[in-house]
């Protein structure tokens, strides 16, 4: 899977390259490509930015530098993403669907908008990671690399993955390693029966009571009655 990030803060995806894609990047299942939009400038002091047409505060990218930055990367099948607090908030099932591209292109704005015209011609699709106000579309290009990473082949054990999609809409159980007692607290008994089919069965309603708490809006009304009973059981 290949990442072009257009961006005028190149630096701000140093970090990634060190971590989860580390490993990946070395074997060539990740490849990220940083292009810097201001480098695209033709302007002799490298502006990228100019007043908005209709007046207004702040800047507006110009849509010819924009234009210049993703001709510059010549793959007509890549999808172009333009990471936007508009656009439909990034899930795991758009994450698996994105996972089976070739190539993304990720497109970062930073504060000022990006002028329509070139996102019309150039954006498949736009996607926020959640509702709160970021500076930039930089950190949510670097979550939807981490998160679309994870899916590519033989990036992360097989293992990993597959555990989640058959318990893909619970939270997970709680863990517990050595000491068996701590601060006077034992680790639940079950886990130490050796007995598998039980403690397969204990997670699995573990998971449920703890979506159900918690994550309640993560059930449908079956799962919810059945946690409703297992919550109830344990009161008697
Ligand atoms: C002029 C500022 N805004 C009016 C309130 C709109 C605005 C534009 C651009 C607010 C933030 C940003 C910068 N954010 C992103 O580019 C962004 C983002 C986000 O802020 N939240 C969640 N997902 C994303 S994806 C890109």
């Amino acid at each position: 899977m290949k990442f072009s990030i257009l961006t005028l803060f190149p630096e701000m995806f140093e970090p990634i390259k060190h971590s989860i894609i580390d490993r990946a990047s070395k074997q060539n299942l990740i490849d990220i490509n940083l292009i810097n939009i201001r480098d695209f400038s033709e302007d002799k002091h490298k502006h990228v930015d100019d007043t908005p047409y209709g007046g207004g505060a702040g800047m507006v990218i110009k849509p010819d530098v924009v234009y210049s930055a993703y001709k510059s990367i010549k793959d007509e099948n890549a999808k172009v993403i333009y990471l936007s607090p508009k656009g439909k908030v990034l899930n795991q099932s758009k994450v698996k669907e994105l996972s089976k591209e070739n190539h993304l292109v990720l497109l970062c704005g930073h504060y000022e908008g990006i002028d329509q015209r070139v996102l019309d011609e150039i954006v498949d699709e736009e996607i926020s990671i959640g509702d709160y106000v970021l500076t930039g579309g930089e950190l949510p290009a670097m979550v939807l690399i981490d998160s679309v990473s994870r899916y590519v082949d033989g990036v992360l054990s097989e293992d990993s993955t597959k555990e989640e999609s058959f318990s893909s809409n619970l939270l997970e159980y709680p863990q517990y390693t050595r000491p068996e007692v701590f601060n006077g607290k034992r680790v639940p008994d079950v886990l130490l029966s050796g007995n598998h089919q039980k403690i397969d069965d204990w997670r699995k309603e573990q998971s449920l009571k703890i979506t159900y708490l918690k994550r309640p809006d993560l059930l449908n009304e079956e799962e919810k009655s059945l946690a409703k009973e297992l919550l109830d059981q344990e009161k008697s």
